[in-house]
């Protein structure tokens, strides 16, 4: 089942202008940042507080014009684009999820940040939310 909340991943144009405006109007420091290519991202994990506890915010933009981030600006513009929940094992979960009828995006995992593996339910099979399976590394 779903452990917790992981991320909520926010789509933004530009990832140092994002993350300045994060450290200038809420504060929050940057734990993490990487390129993943395959994703077509680059991403920087935020926390809220000192206490390195509760869900990170993930800011995601594109590397290239056909990704899904770069879809999304053009659809939607920036904002929120996934809900991402820990699993302990994604292709539990993922088989869990499709037996109830809902549609996973790969049928394998594929990376996520950090070594993390991920796969994700549509959009249109969970009330208009773009929902992540993170099994953590
Ligand atoms: C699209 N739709 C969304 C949505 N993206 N609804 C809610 N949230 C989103 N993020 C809606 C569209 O508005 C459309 O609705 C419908 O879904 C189908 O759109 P589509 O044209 O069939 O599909 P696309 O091309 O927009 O792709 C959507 C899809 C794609 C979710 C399949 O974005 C995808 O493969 N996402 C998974 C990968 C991903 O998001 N990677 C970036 C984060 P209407 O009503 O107009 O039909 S990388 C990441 O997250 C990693 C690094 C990590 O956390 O570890």
């Amino acid at each position: 089942g779903l452990l917790r909340v992981d991320h909520v991943g926010i789509a933004v144009a530009d990832l140092d202008e994002a993350l300045a405006f994060y450290d200038r109007a809420f504060g929050m420091r940057c734990v993490h940042q990487e390129v993943n290519e395959e994703q077509g991202v680059r991403e920087a994990m935020l926390a809220a507080g000192d206490d390195g506890a509760g869900a990170r915010i993930q800011l995601l933009a594109p590397l290239r014009p056909d990704s899904a981030i770069a879809k999304f600006l053009d659809r939607s513009g920036p904002g929120l684009q996934q809900l991402a929940y820990t699993v302990a094992d994604v292709e539990a979960a993922a088989a869990a999820l499709r037996a109830r009828g809902l549609r996973l995006l790969y049928d394998e995992p594929r990376r996520g940040t950090a070594g993390s593996r991920i796969n994700f339910v549509h959009p249109k099979d969970a009330g208009g939310v773009l929902v992540e399976l993170v099994q953590p590394a």
